[in-house]
């Protein structure tokens, strides 16, 4: 009889955290189904990790390290390709330094915990995530401001849901399944939707805010201007929690309604009405996603959105914004060893002087790295290591990044299968799925869960991504653990468990206690709600958030909009694709086989384009395809396209890297980025578009 187990495990074929039940015979995962007794999911799953077999067992996956010779890639043993990793990254290091090594990664997919550690042990401040625009930007802000991240608690029972720039039902963010929000509206909740597009969720909304894409900042500055303009606000929590009332009532007096109307295109008596719903219906969650971070405002809107949720007593309130506790294991910050980083290194960090918030979190922004591998400025970049990511397609301005990448003298990639970057790399390391690591899962959330994920099989010769920091770190003269598993007991070891025990435990949870700061303050220099910030005071930034135009809008730039007149909203989310990943996977392709960008009706009649035919979507800085869908649900000057696009079918090298990419489109100059943070603004520039004849 074949022996046939079932493996309770942890999902991350998204930022990940739903409970699944593998069915696994003779080493293979032949059944996926969602565990009931998952705190997260409660038995829910959506396509992608349903179809994760179809990652697995892909006939195109790489299941052995290889490297690039004359002749093409070839297969070499994983002693050989550390080897050679290894050895390069002690001549850079001799040479030049370690701040010459990169090492990278996309999203969150947590394993931040070990590529950090190797990071920081090797001596190289230069980390390159998507952290500065996306969620870290959102935690860097909301630490100065409040001590923390506020996240909207589903399950406390919100009487009104703010759904700011997330879709949760389509793209289960971090923190958020899609799920809690649905549990959260049908039982009655109110809704209001801030979104350029006619959605779901908008549809449902008692009240939508069309807003104009890039403009959140100057709308958050209008509820405050609603909220003190008719005291609104909790009186005894701002005498004794906000620092800097005073100055702050005074900057919102420049953001009258009026003026708020003409920068976001919404009726001022519809943001009088939804910021008195929001003020007044308690308790209230604001639900915040990338877009809003995802621009030059990103500090702006992060810190004056924070501040709505205090001033109006919702901050850590129950069914408000709550300041989750996490279960006491080590954080993924204190695994790190951020302090290994001498503080002569951290000097180094590229742009750390330019961008202050963004290097409090250990964060460089992307240009600044292509730029040192470009030029050599302010000192070259030689090597580096990019672990699940793939900057060619997901970066700004495209066609800088893949020129840097291809200019670097040794890049190491680690993925599941060849991608337009992992085109450009010297070594390919084969990483595990999740069904094949062990892992603390969640551990870098705020939502006050740690989840157990369990390897369920192994497959080929592929390595946890965990693994490989470990062992390519002991390489490099670093001390580790002999196994992940001893790791992951290091992790866990202020929880008083270990690995074994945890895995019987499936979960830990933190015990909640809201509105803790009536008993210690707020985690600021002053204890209190920072709306004016002393950190960036000290900085040299403006303490006080503001709203300052898209750097490409038809009004910061009104010459560029006479050729290129629609505001492009780039990063359109469907719900198989996770960015740039899973073309390749038969079951979610089959949903949705090409690139699509949304026009709206009379733009696409005024350009002879037909519903289902190929556009040519252009900026200047290039121009990409995809295929037109007609959708009298966004504004006509607002055009709508998917990110993450190339052509895993087409073999050559590059994948069609630059045929439907996006961001060959966006701009990474440093006058369009958050000044403090450094977030790129991926989301919003000029374009125009014309049918494609091709
Ligand atoms: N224009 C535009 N661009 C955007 C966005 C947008 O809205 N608009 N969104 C941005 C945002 S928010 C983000 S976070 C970035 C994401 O940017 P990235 O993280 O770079 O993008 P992905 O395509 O998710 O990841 C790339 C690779 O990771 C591999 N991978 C998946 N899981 C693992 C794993 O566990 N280990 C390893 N080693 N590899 C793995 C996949 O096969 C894939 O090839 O994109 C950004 N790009
Ligand atoms: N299926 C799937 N899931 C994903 C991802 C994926 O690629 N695919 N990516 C993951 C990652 S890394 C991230 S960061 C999250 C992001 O997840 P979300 O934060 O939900 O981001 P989006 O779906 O890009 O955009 C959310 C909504 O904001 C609207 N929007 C666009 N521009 C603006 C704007 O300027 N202002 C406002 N207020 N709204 C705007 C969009 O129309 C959309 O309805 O999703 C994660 N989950
Ligand atoms: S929402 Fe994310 S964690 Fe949940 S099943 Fe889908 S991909 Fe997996
Ligand atoms: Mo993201």
């Amino acid at each position: 009889m074949d022996a046939v187990k079932q493996v309770r495990t942890v999902c991350r074929s998204c930022h990940g955290g739903c409970g699944v039940i593998a069915t696994v015979k003779d080493n293979m995962v032949v059944k996926i189904e969602g565990d009931p007794e998952s705190p997260i999911s409660h038995g829910t799953l959506c396509s992608k990790g349903l179809s994760i077999t179809q990652v697995a067992y892909h006939p195109d996956r790489i299941y052995h390290p290889m490297k690039k010779t004359a002749s093409g890639w070839q297969r070499i043993t994983w002693d050989e390709a550390l080897g050679t990793i290894a050895d390069k990254f002690k001549k850079v290091i001799a040479e030049y330094g370690p701040e010459s090594i990169v090492v990278g990664q996309g999203t969150g997919r947590d394993y931040e915990s070990h590529l950090y550690r190797f990071a920081n042990n090797l001596g190289t401040p230069n980390v390159l995530t998507a952290g500065h625009m996306c969620y870290v930007s959102r935690v860097a802000s909301t630490l100065i401001t409040c001590g923390t991240l506020p996240v909207a608690d589903y399950d406390g029972g919100p009487k009104l849901i703010v759904l700011w720039g997330v879709n949760p039902q389509w793209t289960n963010p971090d923190e958020y399944k899609g799920e809690r929000f649905w549990e959260a509206f049908q039982r009655g909740s109110k809704l209001i939707v801030v979104d350029p597009r006619r959605g779901f969720t908008a549809e449902k909304a008692d009240l939508w805010l069309q807003i104009r894409p890039g403009t959140d900042a100057a709308l958050s500055l209008g509820f405050h201007h609603v909220i003190i303009e008719e005291e609104l606000y909790d009186k005894e929590f701002v005498a004794n929690h906000v620092h800097g009332w005073d100055a702050w009532k005074d900057r919102v007096k420049e953001y009258p309604l009026e003026k708020v109307q003409e920068i976001t295109w919404i009726d001022k008596n519809l943001i009088r009405k939804a910021a008195r719903m929001y003020a007044t219906t308690k308790p209230a969650a604001i639900h915040w996603g990338v877009p809003t971070e995802q621009t030059n405002n990103c500090v702006n809107y992060t810190r004056a959105t924070a501040t709505l949720m205090a001033i109006t007593g919702n901050l850590d309130a129950k069914g408000g914004n709550a300041l989750f506790v996490n279960p006491p294991t080590r954080t993924v910050s204190e695994f790190s060893q951020h302090k290994a980083l001498s503080p002569e290194q951290q000097k180094k960090r590229l742009g750390g002087d330019q961008f202050k918030l963004g290097a409090r979190v250990a964060l460089i922004n992307p240009k600044k790295a292509w730029d040192a591998m470009l030029t050599g400025e302010p000192y070259p970049l030689k090597a580096g290591i990019l672990c699940g990511t793939n900057p060619v397609v997901t970066r700004a301005n495209a066609k800088e990044a893949y020129a840097a990448l291809s200019k670097i003298d040794f890049l190491a990639v680690v993925d599941f299968f060849m991608t337009p970057t992992a085109d450009l790399a010297d070594i390919f390391l084969p990483s595990a799925t999740w069904l094949e690591q062990n892992h603390i899962a969640d551990n870098w959330k705020r939502h006050g869960y740690v989840l157990a994920r369990q390897k369920c099989v192994e497959i080929g010769e592929c390595w946890q991504d965990h693994k490989i920091f470990m062992e390519l770190g002991k390489r490099m003269g670093q001390t580790w653990w002999d196994t992940v598993e001893d790791s992951l007991n290091y992790l866990l070891e202020p929880a008083g468990v270990t690995w074994e025990q945890f895995k019987e435990k499936r979960y830990l949870r933190g015990e909640m206690v809201y509105q803790k700061y009536k008993e210690r303050g707020f985690s600021t220099p002053t204890k209190k709600v920072e709306i004016y910030s002393t950190l960036m005071e000290k900085w040299g930034y403006d303490p006080l958030p503001k709203y300052v135009e898209v750097p490409e809008s038809p009004v910061s730039k009104p010459e560029v909009a006479e050729k290129f007149p629609y505001i492009l909203d780039a990063g359109f989310r469907t719900p198989t694709y996770f960015h740039s990943a899973n073309r390749q996977v038969p079951l979610l392709r089959e949903v949705r086989d090409k690139p699509i960008v949304e026009i709206h009706p009379e733009t696409a009649k005024k350009h002879g384009i037909q519903e289902g035919q190929w556009v040519y979507i252009e900026s200047p800085r290039g121009r990409v395809k995809q295929f037109a869908k007609l959708n009298d649900g966004i504004d006509p000057r607002v055009i709508v396209a998917e990110h993450g696009w190339w052509y895993p079918e087409m073999k050559q090298e590059g994948h069609g890297w630059d045929v439907s990419n996006i961001n060959l489109l966006t701009d990474n100059a440093y006058e369009t980025l958050d000044p403090a943070m450094g977030s790129t603004n991926l989301r919003v520039c000029l374009c125009n578009i014309a049918p494609c004849n091709d």
